[in-house]
């Protein structure tokens, strides 16, 4: 890169000044270079931005032009410019025809964005901006148009040939080629448009729909996996059926397509009637996916068709809007996950990944609003924030309006915005109009970046009968965000008598920066319950004492405050001890103190067989490094590992015979299911079990290594080899052996494998990951690959990433390098730990700065890496 990229703001959008009515596009598909012609009906925009005058401009990145015509008028080089980043001319009118064909390299395109190569087949991604690497195009949200394709293709390598909408002829070409010809009824902006070819297998099914159409649905995998779709089959089936039932949505085209390819950037894409998904997210059967795996195929099968509507038949008007569609489909995919799976389950997970990964976005350099201001790399605001916090603010509009009012205020929306490119105002104004209310407070989430801390107190009047709560709220500044508003919020509340009994359940609504609420008829001092269901994403100041916890972890009626209560006394716990420990140089056991209060409710959650296995597992689950990472300032990742660990050795030692017994009992000899109770029982005993090795008994290792061995599902395979990972017993390589030689050849089952061995705590990992980088099945063309070694080694490896002597920075920042010539997204997307220098004491801190100016000396450093690089530096 040579100059600063440029900065591109929400305030500046214009309308385009021209729009696309009709593309007509031909591929003739070639590995070294692909011919790509376009036909573009084009009118000038009747509401055209001021100052629009009559020139045309096209973006377009990294292709070579071969020639463009207007009305069927090839024209001169003198006729139209040319540049790295895109295509002028000068309308002869308010409606023409424009002729444009490029070429394009799809093997050499390592980037993964626009058209290219995974393994044997073609296919593309272009949201945001991959359109433009394929042809000259106005490549934004808000120019929608119908698309017709044709696609030529060798017949031998590309028996299948897909793109969005039906399939309106098909036939031979000359030269054992083929093409097909695809139509897309319905207009959409250029980021949805998608193209495969290759020699797929297609898995098939169908579903009737509300109004009796069948819909083919097909999944298509390399071949060899035909066996593994079921399961992402069954979700998609599921997520129709729910849409109908809970959104009144119906599938709008009578075909259905997936097709999962290997080398991917993300997770999947939403493309008009062809998802693209990376195959980790479809491929599973029980002896290749875990329970997680499962659970994550659902939703994300889920996610993306959800999009159909939210984001496909109503889209964004600009990219500031992202979260419109994003947060949107985020709290469909998590409200459909809750109904097929355990609510309060559901709940816990993603609030619990909300605050691992959005809460320490939006308090680090990075922190930006869930609708941004500005930007330099659009891929770069694909983030925790615009679709987690994003989902937050869609789920507040919901408890506000009610079940009822949020379905009127949907049903507005998706009535009077079908087929138009919109903003999140435009989503909230529907809201609003449905419902009569004034939604203007709550749209601050929208632009305030942060998350607001929480305090309360409680007063109780004997006399009076009455509970007083004042409830105060302050949002610390963020990057260009120095003064902050007070936001609204609901906040669920319970109040609990002695015996456990709940006096009242009341949500309240925080508006101000301090605000009392009265509660009457309250017969003695209650214990609160406080943002029960986490009714709102916020930090919670107040250290409630450690005796309410533990009456909250048994008696309250919201399964989430149980749990979080239980996460509270435990962060309590070891923030106290992690403090001893820097004092009393490293004692950990001596620094934690007397824990029996706090390993005696555990026992009663572990023992309360009311509560649901799922439940019961993630309670007993300590809160991670990286969590308490963020309490602390500066973090000790050494004390922190340590004092974390003690404490898990403690409720070992303390709980043995309770953890062998649930161990023991939740042995299951049926075949492997993946439903929710199954691997609810598969997850406890998973959690006995590492609470067992962490005790030090080495007969729980050897348990461990024969339930490696004795697995017959790829779940407990994992639990147990998760456990060995961390320790010295022989039974940690022979199971790696034994992975690597069941699955070698199986490019998304490897994905664990290294993932492991670059999260374990062992010594020698660093240098075992280096050793991975040259293993046959590593490259660092493969995101996924990148993201288990190497990503996870700086996001899930905190002791041997801020290793004291520098080597994980110095490590990482060479990977980071490197990678930014193969692929800029996820270089980008894997620098963010690095900008967390802030949190570290004064040693590490400089490291780390230091390792990020070496990134930004970069010669040529991409858009994706400087925007993150430089933000991360500067704040
Ligand atoms: N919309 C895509 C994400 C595209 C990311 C581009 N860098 C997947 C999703 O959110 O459903
Ligand atoms: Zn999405």
């Amino acid at each position: 890169m040579s100059a600063q990229p440029q900065v591109i703001r929400r305030e500046d959008y214009t309308a385009p000044a021209f729009l696309i009515d009709k593309v007509e596009l031909v591929f003739d598909l070639d590995r070294d270079v692909t011919n790509v012609k376009s036909r573009l009906f084009i009118i000038a925009n009747p509401v055209r931005g001021t100052g629009a005058g009559n020139e045309v401009s096209f973006d377009g990145e990294d292709m070579k032009l071969v020639s463009i015509a207007i009305d069927d008028r090839k024209l001169g080089v003198d006729e139209y410019s040319v540049d790295k980043t895109g295509l002028t001319f000068t309308a002869p009118g308010e409606t023409f025809v424009v002729d444009i064909e490029t070429q394009v390299s799809p093997v050499t395109n390592t980037r993964l964005e626009g058209l290219y190569v995974s393994q044997s087949a073609f296919c593309t991604q272009c949201e945001a901006e991959g359109f433009r690497r394929i042809t000259y195009f106005p490549d934004r949200p808000d120019v929608m148009a119908t698309f017709t394709v044709t696609i030529n293709a060798d017949k031998a390598t590309c028996p299948v040939l897909l793109s969005n909408g039906n399939l309106a002829k098909s036939g031979d070409l000359d030269g054992n080629r083929h093409f097909a010809v695809w139509e897309d009824p319905f207009p959409k902006p250029s980021y949805l448009f998608a193209l495969v070819a290759g020699d797929l297998a297609c898995v098939e099914d169908s579903f009737k729909t509300v109004s009796g159409r069948d819909v083919a649905l097909r999944i298509f995998v390399e071949h060899g996996n035909e066996d593994r779709c079921d399961y992402a089959m069954d979700s998609l089936k599921r997520s129709m059926k729910w849409d109908e039932e809970v959104y009144g949505l119906e599938y709008d085209l009578d075909l259905f397509n997936i097709v999962a390819v290997s080398d991917f950037n993300m997770g999947a894409m939403e493309n008009k009637s062809l998802n693209i998904f990376n195959a980790k997210y479809i491929l599973a059967k029980p002896d290749t996916a875990t329970d997680m795996d499962y659970e994550l195929i659902e939703s994300i099968v889920a996610h993306e068709y959800f999009h159909n509507w939210s984001g496909n038949r109503v889209t964004c008007r600009d990219w500031f809007q992202l979260s419109l569609k994003e947060g949107l489909t985020v709290f469909r995919d998590q409200e459909f996950s809750a109904d097929q799976r355990s609510r309060p389950v559901q709940r816990i997970k993603d609030v619990a990944q909300l605050r691992a990964r959005q809460f320490p976005e939006d308090g680090g350099p990075l922190a930006h609003p869930v609708r941004p201001d500005s930007y330099m790399e659009i891929n770069n605001f694909y983030t925790a924030t615009v679709y987690e916090k994003g989902a937050e603010l869609i789920r507040m509009m919901h408890t506000l309006l009610g079940a009822d009012g949020y379905r009127k205020g949907i049903d507005l929306y998706f009535d009077r915005h079908d087929g138009q490119a919109v903003t999140c105002d435009d989503f909230a104004k529907a809201m609003e109009d449905a419902n009569d209310v004034d939604l203007t407070q709550l749209k601050r989430w929208y632009s305030q970046a942060g998350t607001p801390s929480l305090s309360w107190k409680g007063d109780y009047d004997a006399d009076a009968k009455q509970f007083r709560l004042t409830v105060s709220q302050k949002t610390a500044p963020t990057p260009g965000q120095p003064d902050k508003f007070a936001l609204h919020m609901p906040i669920a509340i319970g109040l609990l008598g002695k015996d456990g009994k709940e006096l009242v359940s009341r949500t309240v609504q925080l508006t101000e920066n301090e605000q009392e609420f009265v509660f009457d008829n309250i017969n003695e001092t209650p214990v609160v319950s406080f943002n029960r269901g986490f009714s709102a994403p916020v930090n919670i100041a107040t250290q409630q004492p450690h005796d309410e916890l533990v009456f909250l972890m048994g008696n309250d009626s919201d399964a989430f405050n149980r749990w979080e209560s239980a996460q509270k006394y435990a962060t309590a716990l070891m923030l106290a001890a992690i403090e001893e420990f820097e004092k009393n140089d490293g004692d950990a056991d001596g620094a934690l103190g007397d824990v029996t209060d706090f390993i005696t409710a555990m026992r009663a959650t572990l023992q309360n067989d009311d509560l649901d296995k799922a439940f019961r597992a993630d309670a007993l689950v300590l809160p991670g490094e990286e969590f308490l990472s963020e309490q602390r300032k500066p973090a000790n990742p050494e004390a922190i590992h340590q004092v974390r660990n003690a404490l898990r050795k403690q409720i070992g030692t303390m709980l043995k015979a309770e953890f062998a017994d649930t161990y023991h009992q939740n042995v299951s000899n049926a075949a492997f299911t993946p439903d929710a109770q199954s691997a609810g029982q598969r997850a406890l005993r998973a959690t006995a079990l590492g609470y067992l090795v962490a005790s030090g008994d080495a007969q729980f290792a050897d348990l461990a290594a024969a339930q490696y061995r004795n697995a017959n599902n790829m779940t407990d395979r994992m639990a147990a080899l998760a456990v060995l990972n961390h320790l010295d017993h022989p039974g940690r390589a022979e199971a790696l052996a034994d992975f690597e030689e069941r699955f070698g050849k199986d490019t998304v089952v490897m994905d664990k494998w290294f993932g492991l061995q670059a999260m374990s705590s062992r010594d020698d990992t660093l240098a075992r990951v280096k050793d991975l980088m040259s293993h046959p099945s590593f490259t660092m063309r493969n995101p996924n690959k990148v993201r288990s070694l190497i990503g996870a080694f700086a996001m899930a490896n905190p002791r041997h990433f801020h290793a004291a002597d520098g080597s994980g920075y110095e490590f990482y920042t060479d990977r980071l390098i490197e990678l930014d010539d193969i692929n800029p997204q996820v270089a980008a997307r894997l620098c963010a730990p690095l900008g967390k220098w802030a949190k570290y004491d004064d040693d590490r801190a400089a490291k780390m700065k230091a390792a990020l100016d070496r990134v930004l000396a970069k010669p040529e450093i991409s858009r994706d890496l400087y925007e993150i690089a430089s933000k991360s530096r500067a704040a």
